[in-house]
């Protein structure tokens, strides 16, 4: 018999949000760690979604339905998660840097920032370095986190950064920065101080740069 974690997985593998719901609300009912049902369910459905992608077996509208999926499923155990981490490990500010609408990998760093106990203010897509700049100043973040997805983008990545220095901020926050086109040589050429690779990297690199890894 396949397990609801299976089922979930599955869920997002053959689009069907309404299901992944339901079989994240099984799985809870059945007494499963939230954090499990979110890297062993909803995250590992993911992973076969990006990989079909890279090999070019699936297209833009199935890859925007399994992050359907993954969100309907994330609705149900974002309460169950944030109630248990009563408190934060750090808050992390994220953001699609200006100009740049790609969400899905972003949404999924958020996701697993919020798995591993990390408070997330996301700030969406196409955000404006005064955007970064003010929610320093109202939110007093540990972590302003880039998502940069495609390559006409990554200035944007820079003059974020120079943003949040001219505003005298850059002491109060540690910076990292993220996306298919970002490397770590880059990031710390540009002045930030750390980078992931991918969702799980992201996690690490963040509790590194607060110094909890
Ligand atoms: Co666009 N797009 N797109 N697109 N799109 C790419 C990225 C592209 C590679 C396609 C291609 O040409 N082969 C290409 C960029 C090429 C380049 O960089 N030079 C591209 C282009 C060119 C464009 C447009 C310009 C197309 C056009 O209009 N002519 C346009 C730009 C719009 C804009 O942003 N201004 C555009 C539009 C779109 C859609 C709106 C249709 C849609 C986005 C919908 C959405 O996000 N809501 C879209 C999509 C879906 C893609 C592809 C198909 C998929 C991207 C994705 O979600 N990947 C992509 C092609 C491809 O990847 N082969 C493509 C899955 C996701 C899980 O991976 O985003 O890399 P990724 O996130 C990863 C890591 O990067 C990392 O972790 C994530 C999870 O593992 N990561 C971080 C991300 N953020 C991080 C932050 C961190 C750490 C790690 O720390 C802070």
């Amino acid at each position: 018999m396949m397990s609801v974690l299976e089922d979930i997985k599955n869920s997002i593998i053959t689009y069907k949000p309404a299901k992944t719901k339901e079989f994240c609300q099984q799985a809870l009912d059945e007494g499963i760690d939230p954090q499990v049902i979110l890297s062993e369910g909803l995250i590992a459905g993911m992973a076969v979604i990006g990989e079909k992608f890279k090999l070019n077996k699936i297209y833009v509208p199935e890859v925007l339905i399994s992050a359907r999926c993954t969100h309907a499923g994330l609705d149900i155990l974002k309460p169950i998660l944030a109630a248990a981490k009563a408190v934060p490990l750090g808050k992390i500010v994220l953001g699609t840097v200006k100009d740049d609408l790609h969400d899905i990998g972003k949404n999924l760093v958020a996701m697993m920032f919020e798995g591993a106990g990390f408070e997330v203010i996301n700030l969406g897509v196409n955000v404006d370095p005064e955007k970064f700049v003010e929610a320093i100043k109202e939110y007093q973040p540990n972590i302003i986190a880039m998502s940069s997805l495609i390559t006409s983008t990554l200035p944007s990545v820079e003059t974020t950064i120079k943003a949040i220095i001219d505003a005298g901020l850059r002491d109060q926050v540690k910076i990292m920065v993220g996306g298919a086109p970002v490397t770590e040589e880059w990031v710390l050429q540009i002045g930030g101080d750390g980078f992931g690779k991918d969702a799980t990297a992201a996690v690490d690199a963040a509790k590194k740069l607060i110094g909890v890894a």
